[in-house]
Order: structure tokens, then sequence, then C-alpha cells
């Protein structure tokens, strides 16, 4: 058995340790809370460590499961998640989880095993070559070749999932590493000449911005996720106080400012709101925080923000002007220009007319859909949701109408509450992540808001739900439907509703009830209001299953190739 001096010492004192036993030292030495692993033939010298680790292993059912939590984890706590899979199949399922925390930039540390050095390219047994399959799709990866390497490998991976634009880490080690010995080596320090992301602002790029606040008629801030990987919401909170300058949010920026505050103008972008989407069009200054101009945000290019001159924010000096012609370029981290900003302080802003404006179109053009007496509306259940966990769940989410429906019925005012698959969009996402989201935060309830086409693809993880007692309440919004299909199918393919309606499913309940999870079958909103009162007393995990109008769109909606100001379904007739 493993020393315990051994795992602790940061000093070398001539020990000698296996891979497997470097490897788990360095986790500790990071204070990982949590493994998100699955064992299998090059990953068992490092399981049978784990076997004796103090860190929390969870098992998902799938590798593809326990990525995803790994996300959810790392959302929710602004930390790494940590992976371990087994080389091939292993590796290659999870490679969805990374293109998803690459293209949302989420901090992962994963770790493949791989077939021995000596067999490397020969197609041995469980061989994918998951350097050459990940290299696009992470911020960074290694193959370990020397053992020495191990934890300055290691050490190094976290620095880079977690600092600059936080992102995906692989560490591919193949077995004979891992079984292999070595003495203790004195830590080094990180040394990365060639990767330095620049935090501090540009002290005159502030001054410009600064000069352009005084100057505009029309400012508007839009915060995306770097607001939050930034860990700068109360300092945005402060500097749009300060100058009175109205904030939207991206999807993935959610809670970085909050919802009810009077500068909120909610969400923008394919399904935002009209205020939102209106400002953005109308604004003269557009000051982009953390967000990444992405395609379902801001329509067609040709007619997104046409009057603004636009300053951007960004701690990746790659994601400036790469969509959108920036006259304002900020590389820094989201705080730390904040920081800057507020101290400039400025002329004092006078867009009182704007700010009239932007309020008269919030009380005009809500979220809004049509209230019926027969069916059970997808809207009215997150309303209820909202209403009975007074907005203070944390809200994780799958993709498709009931993801769109979430975001704009259940509003955040703090930040972190919120998990989503939004660059990748990813079907599958949703219940997996809510349990890393709810192992990142215990006391919190969770709400794992899934379609039920998305459920079918992640349904394993009941098990792990179950087996960790966790405070999951899964809610599925079945519209038998792949629903956001059949609405675009509806608006764009005449009708032809070509395999996106009513496939063929199991209970959920029973379903549910195989994992011993209670489950129910909830059609009215009489049933809703009894049984969400019910099941939200408690912390046991249950299934939801809400029969949802299957006919509802959502709206507003910018089709494609539409500008964001050409939205349709604002307001109900
Ligand atoms: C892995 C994956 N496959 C396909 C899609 C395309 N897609 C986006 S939304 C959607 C329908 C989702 O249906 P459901 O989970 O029932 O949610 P709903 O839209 O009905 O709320 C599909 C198929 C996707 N986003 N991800
Ligand atoms: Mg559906």
């Amino acid at each position: 058995m493993l020393q315990e001096t051994a795992l602790t010492n940061t000093k070398a004192e001539n020990k000698t340790l296996s891979g497997s036993e470097l490897l788990l030292q360095a986790l500790e030495k990071e204070k990982v809370e949590v493994i998100f692993g699955y064992p299998g033939g090059a990953v068992l010298p490092i399981y049978d460590k784990i076997y004796d680790s103090k860190i929390l292993h969870v098992l998902p059912r799938h590798e593809q499961g326990g990525i995803h939590a790994a996300e959810g984890y790392a959302r929710i706590t602004g930390k790494p998640g940590v992976v371990i899979v087994t080389s091939g199949p292993g590796a290659t399922n999870i490679v969805t989880g990374l293109t998803d925390a690459m293209i949302d930039s989420l901090p992962l540390v994963v770790f493949t095993g791989q077939v021995a050095t000596g067999v490397i390219g020969t197609d041995a047994f469980q061989e994918a070559d998951i350097l050459g399959i990940t290299t696009p799709i992470t911020k960074y990866n290694y193959q370990v070749r020397n053992i020495e390497d191990i934890p300055h490998i290691i050490k190094e991976a976290f620095y880079i999932a977690n600092s600059g634009r936080p992102g995906p880490v692989l560490i591919d080690i193949p077995k004979d590493i891992a079984t292999a010995m070595a003495e203790v080596q004195e830590e080094k320090e990180i040394q990365l000449p060639g990767y330095q992301p620049t935090l501090k602002p540009n002290y005159l790029q502030i001054r410009k911005l600064t000069e352009a606040v005084s100057r505009a008629k029309k400012p508007v801030i839009l915060a995306g996720a770097g607001v939050l990987h930034g860990q700068a919401a109360k300092e945005l909170k402060e500097y749009a106080e300060q100058q009175k300058i109205p904030v939207v949010h991206t999807l993935l920026g959610l809670g970085g400012f909050p919802a009810n505050h009077e500068l909120s103008l909610g969400m923008a972008g394919m399904h935002g709101c009209y205020t939102a989407n209106m400002a953005l069009y109308e604004s003269d200054l557009l000051i982009n925080i953390g967000a990444r101009f992405d395609d379902r945000l801001t329509g067609n290019l040709n007619h997104f923000a046409p009057n603004a001159t636009v300053a951007h924010i960004d701690i990746d000096p790659a994601e400036i002007g790469k969509n959108v012609p920036t006259e304002i370029p900020v590389v820094a981290d989201a705080k730390e220009a904040l920081k800057q900003l507020i101290v400039q302080e400025g002329k004092p802003p006078v867009h009182d007319a704007w700010l009239q404006t932007l309020a008269s179109w919030k009380s005009e053009y809500p979220y809004e859909y049509e209230k019926s007496e027969s069916t059970l509306k997808p809207q009215k259940v997150l309303e209820m949701l909202y209403e009975k966990t007074k907005g203070d769940a944390i809200v994780v989410t799958d993709v498709g109408q009931h993801q769109m429906w979430a975001a704009q019925y259940y509003p955040f005012t703090k930040a972190n509450r919120w998990v989503t698959s939004g660059g990748l969009g990813t079907m599958g996402f949703g219940l997996p992540a809510s349990i890393g989201a709810s192992l990142a935060d215990k006391n919190a309830c969770v709400l794992a808001v899934l379609g039920d086409g998305g459920f079918q693809m992640s349904t394993q993880e009941l098990a792990v739900i179950r087996e960790l007692n966790l405070p999951i309440k899964i809610v599925i919004l079945n519209n038998l439907a792949l629903g956001m299909v059949r609405q675009w199918q509806e608006l764009f393919y005449n009708e032809r509703y070509s395999h996106s309606k009513n496939p063929v499913q199991p209970s959920f309940v029973k379903l549910a009830e195989a994992y011993d999870i209670k489950g129910y079958v909830i059609e009215t909103e009489a049933e809703a209001e009894e049984i969400l009162n019910e099941v939200l007393q408690n912390r046991d995990p249950v299934l939801l299953d809400f029969r949802v109008d299957g006919k509802e769109n959502v709206y507003p909606m910018i089709a494609p190739g539409k500008g964001i100001n050409e939205m349709v379904g604002v307001k109900k007739q």
C-alpha cells in the first residue's frame, strides 16, 4: 500500500515511486477533490493506486458522461474537472466532451491510458492516436515519454487548463510509464516562455474606451462567459452602475450580471429577447466583455450593430476582430480590465434618453407565450420551477427547445448557477453535467432540465445519481419530439417532419424506478403544483416527466440568415 508520507511530501528524500503513484501524488498536490473516471487495461496500474487514494472517484456509466460531469463541476467551481479513461475506446468516448469544453472554455485535465511505448504505432490492442485525434480540440496535449516528467507535466497541465482562456488539457500515459519506477525529483518551477497570457490591459486602450463611453449616446455592454471565467461579476456590476451602461447577456454569460437589475436587458441572440437584440442593433458603442460574437448571437453579420463603435475585452487575442470589426481591442482578463475602467471613471454619462427607450421596450416586449387551460406549457413549468425554488437552484440543461426556455424563463441573480452546452450544443450533456454540478455545490438544489431526446442519450447516468444520492431534480420537458428539429422543419422545411416526431419512448418513470429513483408523470398545472411542492421539499433525486404541449415553439426567433433586428414571434397575436 502507498505510504501516506510519500504522497504528501513535496521534496524528494530519495523516495522511489511508480508512475501511477506520482500521478496521484500530483493530483493531491493540486487539491483535486473528485476524479471522474472509467477503468480499463491501459489504466489498470493507475486504478490500482486509486484504490488507496482519498480522492473521491466517481464512476460514470459511460466515459462521455464522465467528461460532461467534469465540465459541470468545472463550470460551477471554476476549478479544473479531472477525468481518467483507458486507451482506445475509452479515449475516443471523450472526444465530444473535449470539443464541448474547448469551445465553451472549460478547464479540464484529462488522463488517457495508452499502450506501452514499445508498441505505439503498431495498431496494438486498444491503441488510438489520441494525441492526433485531440490536437484541435484541446488547449494542449501531452504524451508522457519519461516517468520523471509526470509531476512536472501534471503541474503544467493544471496551470494551462485554468490560466488565460481556460480549456481542456490532455495527458496520455503509456502503460509502461505508469508502472515504471523513479526517484521523486525536486519540484521545478513552471517555465512556459511561449505561453504568457496577457492579464493586464493596455493603458492607452482603456483610456480610448473611457473616452468612447463619455461620448456615447447609446452604449451597451455585452457580457459573455468571460465575465464568469474571470470572476468579474462584482466589477461588472460596479462599472455598469458607475457609467449607467445597460448590460446584455449571451447564453453562456447568464448570471454574470443580475437579471433583476434595472440595467439588465436580458439575453440576446437567436432566441434572445426583443430589448437585448434591439439594444445591440441600435447601440452606438458596443462593449463586448468575454463573448465570442458567436453566429447564434449576432445573426447576419451585415445587420449586426451597424452604427456601433465596437470595443472588445478578451483574454484571447484571437477572438478580437474574428467575426466583428473592432475599433477598440483590449486584450486582458475581464476583472483586470473592469478594475482599470472603474478607476478611470471618465465624464458623467449622458444617455438618459437611451435608458428610457430601453426601459419602455422592456416593459412592452417581455417573453410571451400563449397561456392554455387544456395543455401544460413548457414555459409555465419553468416559471413554476423558478417561483418554487426562489430562483436559487443550479440549472443544468441539455440542448434543444427546453434549453432555450430555461434560459428565457429562469433568470439568474447570481453567478455560476447556470450550466449549459453553448458552443457545441451537445445533446446528452445535461444529465451527466448535473452530476458534476451537484458534486461542486453539495448544498444546492440542482434542476436538470432535459428534453425527451437528450435524456435518452445519457440515461445510464441515473445509476450515478442513485449511487451518490445526489439532490438532482430531473425535469424532462417531454414533447414527444426532437422539438428544436421539429420547430425548424415546421418553419423552414414545409412541415415535413423527417424523423423528429413521436419517437417510440420507454416509460421514463419506470426507467427511473429501475434505478430506484422515484418518478412522476405530470400532465396538468394542478399536478405540477402538487408534485413540485412535494419533491422540492426534500433532497432526494427524482424524475419528473412533464407532458408538455408538443406544438409549442421557441420565440422570439431570428431565422437563419436574418439580422438581429428581424426577430419573429416577439408578440403573441
Ligand atoms: C449530439 C447531438 N445530436 C444532434 C443534435 C441536433 N439537435 C439539436 S436540438 C435537437 C432536438 C432535441 O430534442 P429534445 O432533447 O427532445 O429537446 P427539445 O428540443 O424537444 O426540447 C437535436 C436533434 C445535437 N444538438 N446534438
Ligand atoms: Mg423533446
